[in-house]
């Protein structure tokens, strides 16, 4: 095992990993920009460097000053957390050329998964079953044309190196296909440099359900289940929770198995996510992200394993502490998110935190780097905590839920715990009957 890693994050997920560091013994770095020096994973980690200004590309982007920083602490190892360098391949090539482990993915399978046609066609060689649409990128309008008659309408145009719901446009029948193939690549083009498209057919009303899997690099791999994290607002997911409601065991184990051997066969190292739509009872691969994601404690509540120590074992060469057969789920669990936005536009809402108390109890996490006093800066995500809630099922979770949220105090700041006690109140959430769109039509109804 490493005897010290550097953490190239902040928030939340630097003290997430802090505190699985302290729990195996490894030593831990936080690193921070100047406009960080009072956040919470400065102070609970073992030692602490400034790598740079407020700007994240000058800071928690740096490949020189997370290298020097590393160097001049001795750590071994880096750990990404989410965001920021998690899922960059020239910065994990950066560490490899410095002697220092990337504690995630090979570059490789970072650059493959990045690039969603080959995401999808290595997917597809794996057996993984996918959502039926062109055969690689699609380089002109009378292709695209062709795919549309193919497949049939409507259909979906996504930019290869989109993500996030960028790049991405419906064409409702072949009259739309113009603009919508040309939106498509010029979204492509502006946002990441790169015009190739690809062609699908548009799910209307799928769920988000998306698997965890997690692999030891020398072929061996496991599922850990789904998460279901259908409710989203414009591509940000807000509440999230495992098991699905829609999903049954048969569905699980055999979709579950399709994914671990899919990673196993990859020589996959480390947790990766592979997100699919998920309608009539059919899944439909779409993506893959090669990192560890803000929803990964729901996945640790029902199965009881910490992801974190994990990706440090792994990473250091050892094997995972869990085979297939000892993982089973145990009752339900929510994660809601809560960021400091102001309702209903969810605009960024930084500044001092005058009050902040933490629910507990049974079934209760909370994952923050909030104190009383602290200042949250303007310069970073608005991701400033995550409540997760364990129930023995899913009735007793979001009961849970609702008992946690009201012992919750973030004073000083707007945030989105209102909406999450308006959310409990609906029908649809209590019996887990919704989709992509959901929430979207909610907040038009009952927040515009
Ligand atoms: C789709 C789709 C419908 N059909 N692909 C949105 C972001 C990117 N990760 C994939 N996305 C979608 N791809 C096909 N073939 C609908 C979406 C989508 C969506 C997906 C997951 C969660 C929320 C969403 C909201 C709008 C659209």
């Amino acid at each position: 095992m490493f005897d010290k890693i550097l953490i190239a994050n902040r928030g939340e997920i630097a003290l997430r990993v802090v505190r699985a560091c302290r729990e195996m013994g490894v030593k831990s770095v936080a690193v921070h920009s100047t406009a960080d020096s009072d956040a919470m994973h400065v102070r609970m980690a073992d030692e602490a460097i400034c790598i740079g200004p407020p700007s994240s590309t000058q800071s928690y982007l740096s490949f020189p000053a997370l290298i020097s920083a590393c160097e001049i602490t001795g750590a071994q190892a880096i750990h990404p957390g989410y965001g920021f360098l998690s899922e960059n391949a020239a910065f994990v090539q950066a560490c490899e050329d410095h002697d220092i482990t990337f504690i995630g993915p090979t570059a490789e399978h970072i650059r493959i998964m990045g690039d969603k046609i080959s995401a999808k066609d290595t997917m597809k060689e794996l057996g993984v079953p996918c959502v039926p649409g062109s055969d690689g990128g699609v380089p002109t309008l009378e292709d695209a044309l062709k795919v549309g008659e193919d497949i049939g309408y409507p259909v979906i145009i996504k930019a290869t190196a989109g993500g996030g719901g960028k790049g991405m446009k419906v064409a409702q029948n072949a009259g739309e296909m113009e603009r919508a193939f040309q939106s498509a690549r010029a979204e492509g083009k502006s946002n990441f440099g790169n015009d190739e498209v690809y062609i699908e057919k548009y799910l209307t009303t799928p769920r988000h359900i998306e698997i965890q899997v997690f692999g030891d690099g020398k072929g061996n791999a496991v599922h850990l289940g789904e998460r279901d994290c259908s409710l989203q607002r414009r591509h940000q997911k807000v509440f999230e929770e495992a098991p699905g409601p829609s999903i049954t065991p048969e569905l699980r184990a055999r979709i579950g198995k399709v994914c671990a051997d899919a990673v196993a066969r990859i020589n996959y190292i480390g947790a990766g996510t592979i997100e699919f739509l998920f309608e009539n009872d059919e899944f439909y691969f779409i993506e893959m992200n090669t990192r560890l994601q803000v929803e990964h404690p729901v996945t640790e509540g029902i199965f009881g394993v910490d992801l974190v120590r994990e990706q440090l074992q792994v990473a250091a060469g050892m094997p995972m502490s869990f085979t297939q057969d000892d993982l089973k789920i145990n009752g339900h669990a929510i994660e809601v998110r809560i960021n400091a936005e102001r309702l209903p536009n969810f605009a960024p809402c930084p500044g001092q935190i005058t009050q902040y108390h933490a629910p507990g109890g049974l079934g209760v996490r909370m994952d923050s780097a909030l104190y009383d006093g602290y200042r949250i800066p303007p310069y970073y995500d608005s991701l400033i905590g995550k409540l997760i809630v364990h129930g023995r099922d899913r009735p007793e979770a979001l009961a849970r839920l609702g008992r946690a949220l009201g012992e919750l105090i973030v004073d000083g700041v707007d945030t989105t715990i209102p909406l999450f006690h308006a959310l409990l109140a609906e029908e649809d959430v209590q019996t887990g009957n919704y989709n992509i769109h959901w929430l979207e039509h909610w907040l038009e109804q009952n927040l515009a």
